[in-house]
């Protein structure tokens, strides 16, 4: 899934694209799983308005959904992940977030400018962030933005604003990453990055799945976080126990 020279982009430029590594039926299937869900959490965030960075009728973040869904958890412990994660991170990966970020149609506002880790420190501070488009991500649509070489600043201080953490309030304006479907952005959770508006009539689907080496910590608290599974060790597939569907209930979080 990773060539050596894609792997150098990664750590020089805290980002990489992988074209076309997924395979179109396996999406087609997360895709109807994620849609399941986002579907949920709108239904609820229609009576509430907002929640966390969830805004109704514009953008949706629902989070820890491989924890509850055969479909999803195979996917996140499936082959290219864990040959793309152990490249990056070594032999024994966990995962350690997963949500689908779901923004609608003639959402006017970006989501702005942030590091992964801004939401939620870590130890260490780097884990990989996989950004996996279930549409083609445009820069009308909403594809994420990035600024090429920040993660090597490490971790920077966010200030609250209204729409979500912010790192970066300069004028550099980063560049584009559009992205087709079947493709996926690989980037540090260190790196800058933001996603524009969606001026399209289409929503914009993406699933965003993260991995840590085994044992990662809350920076400040020092707890090991038990998000997902183990789906690496000593650089070989770890096959977790599925979980059974959960067509009732749903979880969501604040994670950027
Ligand atoms: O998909 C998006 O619009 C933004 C997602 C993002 O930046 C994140 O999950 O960190």
């Amino acid at each position: 899934m990773i060539a050596s020279q894609e792997l150098q982009q990664y750590w020089e430029q805290g980002y990489v694209v992988l074209p076309d590594c997924l395979d179109a039926s396996v999406l087609d299937e997360v895709e109807s799983r994620l849609d399941y869900y986002d579907a949920d959490h709108h239904e609820r965030l229609l009576g509430v308005g907002k929640e966390g960075i969830s805004r109704a009728n514009e953008i949706a973040f629902t989070a820890n959904l491989a924890g509850k869904d055969r479909v999803l958890a195979e996917f996140v412990g499936s082959d290219p992940f864990v040959e793309l994660a152990t490249r990056i991170l070594g032999p024994n990966v966990q995962l350690y977030w997963d949500q689908a970020v779901y923004k609608r149609p003639e959402t006017a506002q970006d989501f702005p400018w942030h590091q992964d880790t801004g939401y939620v420190p870590t130890d260490p501070a780097h884990y990989l962030t996989c950004w996996i488009p279930l549409v083609d991500a445009t820069i009308d649509n909403g594809c994420i933005w990035v600024i090429p070489g920040s993660h090597r600043q490490g971790m920077v201080t966010h200030q609250p604003t209204a729409l979500g953490l912010q790192c970066y309030f300069g004028p550099d304006r980063g560049v584009p990453v559009p992205v087709s479907r079947g493709s996926v952005i690989a980037f540090s959770s260190l790196l800058f990055h933001r996603s524009g508006p969606n001026v399209s009539s289409q929503m914009r689907k993406a699933y965003v799945v993260q991995f840590s080496v085994e044992h990662a910590k809350h920076a400040l608290t020092g707890e090991e976080f038990h998000n997902g599974p183990v789906i690496a060790r000593g650089g070989r597939r770890v096959l977790s126990s599925p979980p059974h569907d959960d067509a009732t209930t749903n979880s969501q979080g604040d994670e950027g």
